[in-house]
């Protein structure tokens, strides 16, 4: 079968088989193009070492592989500097991971892969292309990393469609602690997922600890969705997922949502709010009683200014996202006025705002990028709002929010319903270009899974809802449209399960998917 497909046709093109020894078609998301080359295999061994050349960056990028590769493999692999740099043709004998020399289609976070019988080397322009490529690579192994360990011949070349491939967690509704988003870090960097949103406060929970309103963290974060122990990151812990973010090549971008979803503040302070009295920490399901902001007190934005300030000087990233989704009570004026005073507030601080779509209708702030969810009337001032400049990032609910149910009754006890339930299809089955009508193509960054835990008890609970749905839709940011085919899809990510499980992701096994 492998023969029958003519060089560099797209990794989509054609449904595979599962086999148990790896084939170079088994990747997600599907490389932009796929050359096997049936013949010859790389074999690893006691004796492979990993070269780099490039700096700190590419040997960053070598330990990481040596560490995946050392616990399983009982292998050395020893990570040194690549003795001479190769020309295009030369292969070193073992894995080498080199900076510069690859094709110039590779941009910012591609690679280009070439296996062979004496060793696999990974080219790229930029270390987060390497990463991708040792992506790859780690698909093109056994999943259980023993046994006789190969990888199949032949040449990928790989970029992504979008610059932007993201995963929301909400660890306000459920408190995920630094050790679970590491793990979900983990996860997502396999599919080529560049972007972590945290969604770090709503109505049922303050998660980050802000120096000078302690109350946050004292009250706003003893609890949670469905009541509980809640819990929150103090800034120590915050830096140490940024950085494990930073060393798989994954931003943070962090959320304080306002002016709504605003309840555990209000909560936390009694004069943040209009009458100045705080209730309890909201413990139902959304939407809460009392969420919306005092919009006329000074001190809100002394607040917001403090909260803001430290969220900055933590992120290396550039976007502060201000939420701006689901205003209950404030009217369009106050909450066109109230973006007006937040936007320089981000500014002034050197980010860039991103919020809820919803922010790009009325009046947007100049700049602002938004992320589209939902289909409530107002797609059509965010395709304008497109035209006129502003970026999107696409969230559909009904394709790409995690916390629907696949189907009916499944999952039984977790999940929602009311965007639809998302089968593993329908996740797959969408395009960015065709979400939001009048959208200016050029004006659409990328894509997000948002993941809310309004029902969610645990990381098990995240990851039973996140696999196999996060890899449809990252392949739908990651890969040309032109490769678009479920079949193919459904056979590549079938093989995804061997790996899930070796992992300890306990996911759903979608009847729609040949698992093996
Ligand atoms: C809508 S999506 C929300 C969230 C809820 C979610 C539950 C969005 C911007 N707002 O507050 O958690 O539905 O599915």
């Amino acid at each position: 079968l492998l023969g029958l497909l003519a060089p560099g046709v797209p990794a989509g093109a054609a449904p595979q088989p599962v086999t148990a020894a790896s084939t170079l078609q088994q990747i997600v998301p599907a490389p932009v193009s796929v050359t096997p080359d049936p013949a010859v295999r790389y074999r690893l061994g006691p004796a492979t070492v990993v070269f780099t050349s490039g700096g700190t960056d590419a040997r960053q990028v070598g330990d990481y592989l040596a560490g995946l590769l050392r616990p399983a493999t009982r292998f050395a692999v020893p990570v040194v500097t690549a003795p001479a740099f190769p020309g295009r043709a030369q292969t070193l004998p073992g894995i080498s991971l080199l900076l510069g020399g690859a094709d110039p289609r590779v941009g910012a976070e591609g690679y280009q892969l070439d296996s062979t019988a004496s060793g696999v080397t990974i080219r790229a322009a930029k270390p987060a292309g390497l990463f991708n490529g040792v992506q790859t690579l780690r698909q093109l192994l056994p999943a259980s990393l023993s046994g006789t360990l190969t990888v199949p011949g032949g040449h990928i070349l790989d970029y992504p469609r979008y610059p932007y491939r993201g995963a929301m967690l909400d660890v306000a509704r459920h408190f995920l602690p630094v050790a679970d988003v590491k793990k979900y870090l983990d996860d997502i960097a396999l599919y080529k997922v560049n972007n972590l949103h945290l969604h770090l406060t709503d109505d049922q929970g303050w998660r980050l600890q802000i120096t000078g309103w302690p109350n946050l963290t004292a009250k706003g974060a003893s609890t949670g969705s469905g009541g509980g122990a809640g819990g929150f990151y103090t800034q120590d812990q915050y830096r140490d997922i940024v950085a494990y973010a930073q060393s798989r090549h994954i931003t943070v971008v962090p959320e304080i949502d306002m002016p709504s979803h605003f309840g555990a503040a209000l909560s936390s302070y009694a004069e943040l709010n209009c009458d100045g009295v705080a209730g309890p920490v909201y413990t139902g399901l959304t939407p809460a009683p009392r969420s919306d902001l005092c919009v006329d007190k000074p001190i809100t934005y002394k607040f917001i200014g403090d909260v803001l300030g430290q969220l900055a000087a933590l992120t290396p990233g550039s976007y502060l996202d201000v939420g701006g989704d689901e205003i209950q009570d404030l009217d369009d004026a106050q909450y066109t006025a109230f973006m007006a005073k937040i936007a320089p507030m981000v500014a002034k601080h050197g980010k860039k705002l991103l919020g809820w779509a919803e922010m790009l209708t009325a009046t947007p702030p100049k700049g602002a990028t938004g992320e589209f969810w939902i289909y409530d009337g107002t797609q059509n001032e965010v395709g304008e709002a497109s035209q006129k400049g502003a970026k999107l990032i696409m969230a559909p609910c009904v394709y790409t929010y995690l916390d629907m149910k696949y189907a009916p009754g499944v999952p039984a006890d977790i999940g929602l319903e009311w965007a639809g339930d998302i089968s593993v299809q329908a996740a797959y089955g969408w395009d960015p270009t065709a979400v939001v009508p009048g959208a200016l193509n050029s004006n659409i960054d990328g894509v997000e899974a948002p993941l809310w835990t309004d029902t969610v008890r645990s990381f098990d609970d995240v990851r039973y809802l996140a696999f196999p749905r996060l890899p449809a839709i990252a392949e739908i940011g990651w890969s040309p449209q032109a490769s678009k085919d479920w079949t193919s899809f459904a056979s590549r990510l079938a093989a995804q399960g061997p790996r899930w499980t070796a992992l300890g992701v306990k996911y759903y096994a979608a009847p729609e998917i040949p698992w093996p």
